[in-house]
């Protein structure tokens, strides 16, 4: 005799098997569903308390934001003297110009004092001009382990042939009129572009799973005792952020409908249970301006060579947005991350202290003692009425 869970295990297979056969042969049946499907994600999900099962199986269902629970012990070392027993696949990977040297210097001395010189991960710099000896020979000196030096390819810098220059010239000089930031600059756009879609393929990065964007002149104010690379990769962390904000409005004018367009003819990309709640106030109707601030980055950087980003990126390219707006890699790269990860796989680095100009994230107590941080605690971008924590936040609840 059947018992009553293999019952409603052979009707779900063949439901399933029904669904599967209706996709293939019925295209409107596939788009349908698949789409409506989707809406149901962006919409059902908050406040959902239950145990649910996706195609991975059984999934946590958070009830507050993860960074919440502490860090667990086992990705601490403990005494001053304590050594990793291992390691994860990644590195620090900066962007910089021979012109920033005395900046990296200034980050990469914090970074090594506060974190790595315990952990012992290698560094890789990658620039369109070939770095200089004095760049090399300095950088190299500030850590005993491994730095790598990158030139980027010229198509993966340079603003492609097919966009229309007399159109992107127009566009510049209307932003250089309305006093948008860095909305005359072509190099800016470039870096925007290549941190965007590119600077995961360098090939001095085919080697690592994870990476941690350093900038220059940035300030990293407390230990950090624990493995951040590990806890990314045992607890299926695909992108950490310390500071989250609105962008400007005039660099991302058209950004959102080509993201609506994209989901529109690939909702098969979207996952389920993601973080479309902290782009949108309106189930995806239209973007709140929300981001994770990526001069801060640590991310899985299999997020952004899978093929739902490629062909995100691909189609955003194509759009021309980088040059005729000024689309920035922020928010490229969070609604990439909202849409194409888990919102419980994106991670708040709430005890990482964090400055790049002009705003600092840096942890409240207990954590402000227990890493020894030296910033002041009343200085604190989530505090500030236009921090985006609150939609990161509310999306857990
Ligand atoms: N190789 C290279 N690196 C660049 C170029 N422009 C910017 N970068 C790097 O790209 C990253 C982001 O550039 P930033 O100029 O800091 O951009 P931003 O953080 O939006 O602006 P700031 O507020 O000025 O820091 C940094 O690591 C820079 O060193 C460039 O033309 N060539
Ligand atoms: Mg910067």
């Amino acid at each position: 005799m059947m018992t009553k869970t293999r019952y409603i295990f052979v009707a779900l297979a063949i439901l399933i098997s029904l669904h599967y056969i209706l996709s293939f042969s019925h295209e409107g049946y596939g788009k349908a569903t698949s789409f409506d499907n989707l809406k149901a994600q962006w919409e059902g999900f908050r406040g959902q308390k239950d145990t649910t099962v996706n195609a991975d199986g059984p999934v946590k269902v958070w009830h507050e934001p993860p960074y919440k629970t502490p860090v667990p012990e086992k990705y601490f070392l403990n005494g001053t003297f304590d050594k990793p027993t291992r390691r994860a696949s990644a590195a620090i990977v900066s962007l910089a110009r021979n012109g920033d040297l005395n900046g990296i210097i200034r980050s990469m001395t914090q970074m090594e004092e506060k974190f790595n010189h315990r952990f012992g991960y290698p560094y890789v710099f990658l620039n369109e001009e070939p770095f200089s000896e004095e760049f090399k020979r300095s950088v190299s000196g500030l850590t005993n382990n491994l730095v790598e030096f990158g030139l980027i390819p010229h198509d993966h810098w340079f603003q492609p042939d097919w966009i229309d220059e007399e159109k992107a010239t127009k566009n510049r000089q209307w932003m250089i009129d309305n006093n948008v930031i860095y909305g005359g600059s072509v190099p800016y756009r470039n870096m925007c572009r290549f941190n965007s879609g590119f600077f995961f393929r360098h090939p001095l990065l085919d080697k690592y799973r994870y990476y941690w964007r350093m900038e220059p002149d940035v300030r990293y104010f407390c230990t950090l005792s624990y493995d951040p690379f590990l806890f990314m990769q045992d607890e299926g962390k695909k992108y950490g952020f310390t500071i989250s904000l609105p962008e400007y409005g005039e660099t991302i004018t058209t950004l959102w409908d080509a993201v609506k367009e994209f989901v529109r003819d690939h909702p098969e990309h979207v996952v389920k249970d993601n973080a479309m709640g902290f782009l949108s106030d309106d189930n995806g109707d239209s973007y709140n301006r929300c981001h994770f601030w990526s001069n801060f980055e640590i991310g899985d950087l299999d997020l952004w060579r899978g093929d739902a980003y490629m062909k995100f990126f691909d189609y955003l390219d194509s759009k021309g947005g980088f040059y005729y707006e000024r689309w920035g890699d922020a928010p490229v790269h969070s609604i990439g991350a909202a849409l194409f990860a888990r919102k419980d796989q994106i991670h708040f680095f709430e005890d990482v202290g964090y400055r790049h100009e002009p705003f600092q994230h840096c942890p409240q107590e207990p954590l402000h003692s227990q890493n020894h941080c030296s910033c002041d605690a009343k200085e604190n971008f989530d505090r500030e009425g236009w921090s985006c924590l609150n939609r990161y936040d509310r999306i857990f609840t």
